[in-house]
C-alpha cells in the first residue's frame, strides 16, 4: 500500500467509473469534521484528549464515561453545548458523501461522529448509521423517561448546568454511546447485511478515524478480500497498518482535499461546489491542514476554558 495521493484518488475514481453498479460504503470518524472546527479525540496537540488531560479529570475519557457522568455530568454537558447540532456546517467530505448519494453511488455511511453533520449534509436516514448514537433521542438515566430533542436542548442551553428529569430529577442524557454502553442494534444488523452484499464492484472508504474504538474499529477487517478498501487519513491506522492488503488504497492527507480531488477526477466538482453554496459552507476548501489545525486549537482552547470555569483546574 503506497502513499501516493494522485494514484490513490485515480484508483478510487477508476473503480467507481469503470463499474456501472459500483457503490461505496463509508466508515468515518472525527477527522472528517475537524475542518468544521470540531476537534477530534486523538490528534496530538489539538485533540480533545491531549487537552482534557491537562485538567484534573480522573482520566480524559471520563467525559464520555457513564459512571463518571452519574457523579459529575458538568464536563459532558459543557462539551454537549459546544458540539450541539446546528453549531457547525458540514465539511467538503460530508458534501462529497451527499454527492455520492445523489449519484446513486452510496451504499451506506457508518459514522462514529455525534455531531450529526451527515444529517446536515442531507444523507438519507436509511443510508446512515450513527454507530455511537446522536442528540436526536434523549432519556433520563434514572427512570428512563424519554425527552424530545428540543426539550433537552432548552433545558441544557437555557438551564443552569444540568438537564434534570421532570419526574424524578435524574439526569437527562442524549442517546450518545458512552464507554460501557451498547451500540445501537441498527449498527450490528445493518453491517451484518451490508457486509454480505459487498462484492468486487463495491468500495469501502475509511476516513478520518484512528480505528481505535471497538467494535467499529474491526469493520475493515471484515470487508471481503474481493472488495477494495481505501483509507483517507492523516496517518495509517488499524487493519490498514497491521494487516494491509495488496489491493488497499491509501490517501495520506486531509479528508477535504481528498474529497475535492476525487470529485474533480469523477467529473463531479460542479455538483460539489453547488452543494457547498447551498449549505453555505464557510470551511474554506482552500485552507491548508495547518490552518485547519489552528482553528481546531482555538476551539479546543475555548472548550477547555469552559471546563476550567467549572472548577476543573489545570494540574500544572
Ligand atoms: P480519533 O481517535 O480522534 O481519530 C481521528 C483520526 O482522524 C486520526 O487518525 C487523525 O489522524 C485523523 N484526522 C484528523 N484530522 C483529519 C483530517 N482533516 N483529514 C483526515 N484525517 C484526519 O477519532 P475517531 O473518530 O477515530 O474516534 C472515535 C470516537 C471519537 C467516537 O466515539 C466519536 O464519538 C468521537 N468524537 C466525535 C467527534 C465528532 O462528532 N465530530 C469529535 C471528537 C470525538
Amino acid at each position: 500500500m503506497k502513499d501516493n495521493k494522485d494514484t490513490a484518488i485515480k484508483k478510487i475514481a477508476k473503480l467507481i467509473s469503470d463499474k456501472p453498479n459500483s457503490k461505496v460504503v463509508f466508515l468515518v470518524g472525527a477527522g472528517i469534521s475537524t475542518s468544521c472546527g470540531i476537534p477530534d479525540f486523538r490528534s496530538p496537540g489539538t485533540g480533545l484528549y491531549d487537552n482534557l488531560a491537562k485538567l484534573n479529570l480522573p482520566f480524559a475519557e471520563a467525559v464520555f464515561d457513564i459512571e463518571y457522568f452519574e457523579q459529575n455530568p458538568k464536563p459532558f454537558y459543557t462539551l454537549a453545548k459546544e458540539l450541539y447540532p446546528g453549531n457547525y456546517t458540514p465539511s467538503k467530505f460530508h458534501q462529497l458523501m451527499r454527492v455520492f448519494q445523489d449519484k446513486g453511488k452510496l451504499h451506506r455511511v457508518f459514522t462514529q461522529n455525534i455531531d450529526t453533520l451527515e444529517r446536515a449534509a442531507g444523507i438519507h436516514p436509511d443510508l446512515l448509521v450513527e454507530a455511537h448514537g446522536s442528540f436526536a433521542h434523549n432519556h433520563c438515566i434514572s427512570c428512563k423517561k424519554e425527552y424530545p430533542q428540543n426539550v433537552f436542548k432548552d433545558k441544557m442551553l437555557v438551564g443552569k448546568d444540568f438537564a434534570n428529569c421532570e419526574e424524578c430529577k435524574g439526569l437527562i442524557k442524549p442517546q450518545i454511546v458512552f464507554f460501557g454502553e451498547n451500540l445501537p442494534r441498527k449498527f450490528f444488523s445493518t453491517w451484518d447485511k451490508d457486509v454480505t452484499e459487498l462484492d468486487d464492484e463495491s468500495i469501502v472508504v475509511v476516513a478520518g478515524t484512528s480505528l481505535a474504538v471497538y467494535p467499529f474499529a474491526s469493520l475493515p477487517e471484515e470487508v471481503p478480500t474481493t472488495t477494495t478498501r481505501a483509507l483517507i487519513n492523516l496517518e495509517r491506522v488499524g487493519d490498514f497498518k497491521t494487516t494491509p492488503r495488496n489491493s488497499d488504497v491509501f490517501y495520506k492527507g486531509s479528508a477535504d482535499a481528498a474529497a475535492t480531488e476525487l470529485a474533480k477526477e469523477l467529473g463531479w466538482l460542479g455538483e460539489l461546489e453547488f452543494l457547498s453554496g447551498l449549505l453555505d459552507n464557510d470551511n474554506s476548501s482552500s485552507k491548508t491542514v495547518d490552518e485547519g489545525h489552528e482553528d481546531e486549537a482555538a476551539k479546543v482552547d475555548s472548550i477547555t476554558k469552559d471546563l476550567e470555569k467549572l472548577g476543573l483546574k489545570e494540574n500544572k
